[in-house]
């Protein structure tokens, strides 16, 4: 795994974290946490200069002593020291001191005293009334401690995008229809896509605000009113999702609704190019002394810093502002831009509606080809087509098509990838198809070596077109399996392969990165919902949302091509090389 700065700063923080626990040197505790702040805003990779066999530059406050240590978890992933520091206290210790109220004293009598080091163990000491026999612990405190564990307890678990979307949509309409309410808009992790959200940030313009919150608290769902003010208010759902509201004036719309979408590095990193340009920008608006020169908007926002609107999706401080001031931002894929679908079920395998409804359903999503990709025969609960079933449904296509110029199906089969990266069907069957989509479905703990050399078997198959799902990861359920996808890239570029992004709620395969990684090594992203049921095919949206945020562009997506482009695309081996892919 490379080591980023980030690694680098967060070794630091925590043996900071940890001496102070400990009591050692206050000046001695603040030279790692200045340490790791300069390491984390450095910016080009220390690791990398390591590995070029380059002097590492001279940081401010980092001596001797800590350039070594720099070094040596660059090198080697690990502090020698760090883990010395952990032989007494356990990492899941320094998780203690983030509870408002135990300070590094505190947090030491806890692990001394009553062997508390975890957040659960302190709930455990709290609940066993242990907590208020210690020294320094009033009552007081204990109220703080448990009311801070119950809603970090809670909190712990993150919803995925599609769930935390349902709850978002139905809040915006009930919020958008108060009376005073001018716009609702859900920011935060939301809006950037994320596939994951730890909770819901929302944003309300209106006149009186007061009013606002009261309705927001009593909607139906609400659980438990977490804090409550005049213009912000924080609840929990029935659900346990948490959300937070806020309501701005609509000058300030544009301001806010930059600050709460985020993200944290985004903003911060926006903020230090204000500064450098003598402004100042808060949720407020962008000011020049007391002047306010803009917030109406984010457009206006970003124009007062002279760059252009960057899109939500973009806003994670990963280059982002750097392309914005060069001009060189991508042109986000869009949902509308989508000619058609890769890859569906039908009641033939293990999906739950007809081949001719489910064509009518993506024709009604503005679809104009969709390929019918079932299963093959390896696992046995998904009912594959083996090659007569496979002939039949290929009689059935043709027959739809003759009768339907409005979308055409292609043949195609999701084939299973077998232990030795062999297909799980005669080359004659795959040869007969207009796609074949390869996917693993087993053995998803080989080791990284084996696993690679598995899928890039598959991959030089002259038949397979398309590498579904390509790392199996279940989002919260199953890790990705590993592989190194550098070398797989590079295969499907070689031999004309596209990947998939498999747009299912749990699956957003591919991730961003790996978007983007495809993006530039010009290979083609096919973003597909994997549909199973007619209503499947909204999945797309999602599979959007990650595209974008892997910087995709209309031209860097397969299913952009209308039919003909398509087909020679899939005929053709090779894909036309992407020029300028990378950024
Ligand atoms: P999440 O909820 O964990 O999926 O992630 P976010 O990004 O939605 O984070 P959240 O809900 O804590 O905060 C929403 C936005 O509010 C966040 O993206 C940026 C903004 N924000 C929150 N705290 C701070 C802060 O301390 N500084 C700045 N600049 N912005 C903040
Ligand atoms: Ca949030
Ligand atoms: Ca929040």
């Amino acid at each position: 795994m490379p080591v980023h700065n980030a690694d680098i700063a967060a070794a630091f923080s925590e043996i900071a974290d940890l001496l102070e626990i400990q009591g050692a040197n206050a000046f001695r505790v603040r030279a790692y946490r200045n340490a790791a702040r300069t390491v984390n805003e450095y910016g080009r990779d220390l690791a990398s200069l390591i590995g070029h066999g380059e002097a590492l530059p001279k940081l401010p406050g980092i001596g001797v002593d800590l350039t070594a240590k720099i070094e040596e978890i660059a090198r080697t992933g690990h502090s020698a020291f760090l883990d010395g520091l952990h032989k007494s206290w356990p990492p899941a210790v320094t998780a203690l001191l983030r509870i408002p109220g135990l300070g590094p004293k505190r947090v030491r009598i806890l692990y001394e005293n009553l062997q508390v080091r975890t957040l659960a163990d302190l709930d455990a000491a709290v609940r066993g009334g242990r907590l208020r026999q210690l020294p320094g612990f009033g009552p007081r405190t204990e109220e703080n401690i448990r009311r801070v564990l119950a809603a970090h307890l809670t909190k712990a678990e993150r919803f995925s995008l599609a769930v935390a979307g349902d709850y978002a949509q139905a809040l915006i309409i009930y919020l958008g229809a108060l009376p005073g309410v001018e716009r609702a808009i859900v920011a935060g992790s939301f809006r950037r896509r994320r596939e994951t959200v730890g909770d819901l940030d929302i944003l309300v313009t209106a006149s009186a605000g007061a009013s606002i919150i009261e309705r927001f608290a009593a909607y139906d769902e609400v659980k438990e009113v977490l804090s409550r003010g005049t213009t912000r208010a924080s609840v929990r759902l029935r659900c346990g999702l948490q959300v937070d509201l806020r309501v701005v004036a609509q000058e300030s719309y544009g301001a806010a609704l930059h600050y709460f979408t985020g993200s944290k590095a985004h903003s911060i990193a926006l903020r230090r190019l204000a500064q450098a340009r003598g402004l100042k920008i808060n949720e407020y608006g962008v000011f020049r002394g007391r002047v306010r020169v803009a917030g109406e908007t984010e457009e206006s926002v970003y124009a007062a810093l002279g760059l252009p609107y960057i899109p939500p999706e973009l806003r994670e401080n990963r280059g982002e502002i750097e392309a914005a001031r060069a001009g060189v931002l991508p042109r986000l894929v869009e949902r509308a831009e989508l000619r058609g679908d890769l890859h569906s079920h039908t009641m033939a395998s293990d999906g739950h509606d007809s081949l001719e409804d489910m064509a009518r359903a993506a024709h009604t999503q503005g679809l104009s080809y969709l390929a019918i990709t079932d299963h093959s025969p390896y696992l046995a609960v998904t009912h594959g087509l083996d090659p007569r079933r496979l002939a039949k449904q290929g009689a059935a296509i043709d027959a739809w098509n003759a009768a339907h110029p409005e979308i055409t199906l292609l043949k195609g089969i999701e084939v299973d990838i077998l232990e030795d990266g062999s297909l799980d069907l005669p080359d004659a069957a795959l040869r007969s198809l207009d796609i074949v989509v390869a996917a693993v479905h087993s053995h998803f703990n080989f080791s990284r070596a084996r696993q690679t050399e598995r899928i890039l078997r598959a991959l030089d198959h002259p038949s397979v077109r398309i590498l579904a799902h390509p790392t199996g990861r279940l989002i919260g359920a199953r890790e990705p399996y590993d592989v190194d996808m550098a070398r797989i890239i590079r295969k499907a570029r070689e031999r004309g392969c596209h990947l998939e992004l498999n747009a299912q709620p749990d699956r957003l395969d591919l991730a961003d990165v790996y978007c983007q990684m495809a993006r530039s090594e010009g290979v083609l992203v096919s973003i597909d919902s994997d549909a199973h049921a007619t209503r499947d095919f909204r999945h797309l949206d999602l599979g959007i949302g990650q595209a974008r945020r892997g910087w995709l562009e209309p031209r860097n997506v397969l299913n952009t091509r209308n039919l003909s482009e398509l087909k020679a695309l899939l005929r053709g081996g090779r894909a036309e090389p992407v020029p300028g892919g990378a950024r």
